[in-house]
């Protein structure tokens, strides 16, 4: 009787002890999977921070090669180096276009592009305009279409006392009806209706 008792204890005492084994084994893998959570997390949370960090200094050597880029650029082109249209002579920027309009579209055109039409107050800018316009028929700043045969600069500047290359024979408002002036073979200046298609030249300040 009492053997039987004694092993019905040692049973029970084994299955408890096996019962708290399996508990301790249990929590140990639960604590050590928690622990690699938190590893996988704070590993993460490093290289995200990492990739950001490297990330932004890229960003910063990209901004820097730009820098480096466009004022190298500025040598080559005055004008700005994202203006390429625009051609540099003699502290002035000077575009060129590639449609004829008339002379107040042309007007308009220029001032859109926060510049007026060229003026041409010496030699040099005459030659400038002359090789670069080879004969084609551009618009520039010049008009009598205020008072005939007054013929004004666009900023207002009277023409006759300065610099000028009229065509022999020119102005001579053909038609009684000729107030704007042009470029033309050689670079000499003629008047025609202000409706004449022309290309344009369209001048501004260099930047600084
Ligand atoms: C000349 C110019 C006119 C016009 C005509 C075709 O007149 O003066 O402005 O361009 O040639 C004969
Ligand atoms: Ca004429």
């Amino acid at each position: 009787m009492d053997k039987e008792r004694l092993q019905d204890e040692l049973r029970i005492f084994r299955d408890r002890n096996f019962l708290r084994q399996k508990l301790r084994s249990s929590l140990t893998v639960y604590v050590l999977l928690a622990l690699s959570y938190l590893l996988i997390v704070i590993l993460f949370v490093v290289s995200l921070s990492r990739v950001s960090m490297l990330s932004s200094q890229l960003n910063e050597m990209r901004k820097e090669l730009k820098r480096n880029n466009s004022s190298n650029d500025f040598k080559l082109f005055p004008c700005g180096p994202e203006a390429r249209e625009w051609e540099y002579f003699s502290g002035k920027c000077y575009y060129f276009s590639l449609h004829a309009t008339s002379w107040q579209r042309a007007k308009e055109l220029c001032e859109e592009e926060h510049s007026f039409l060229a003026i041409i107050n010496s030699h040099a800018k005459q030659n400038f305009i002359m090789y670069r316009t080879r004969n084609q028929r551009f618009w520039i700043g010049l008009s009598d279409r205020n008072a005939e045969g007054e013929w004004k600069w666009i900023d207002g500047s009277d023409s006759t006392t300065g610099f000028t290359y009229w065509k022999e024979g020119e102005p001579n408002n053909s038609d009684q009806n000729e107030d704007c002036a042009h470029v033309w073979t050689y670079g000499e200046w003629n008047d025609v209706h202000c409706t004449y298609e022309c290309y344009y030249i369209c001048e501004k300040p260099a930047p600084p």
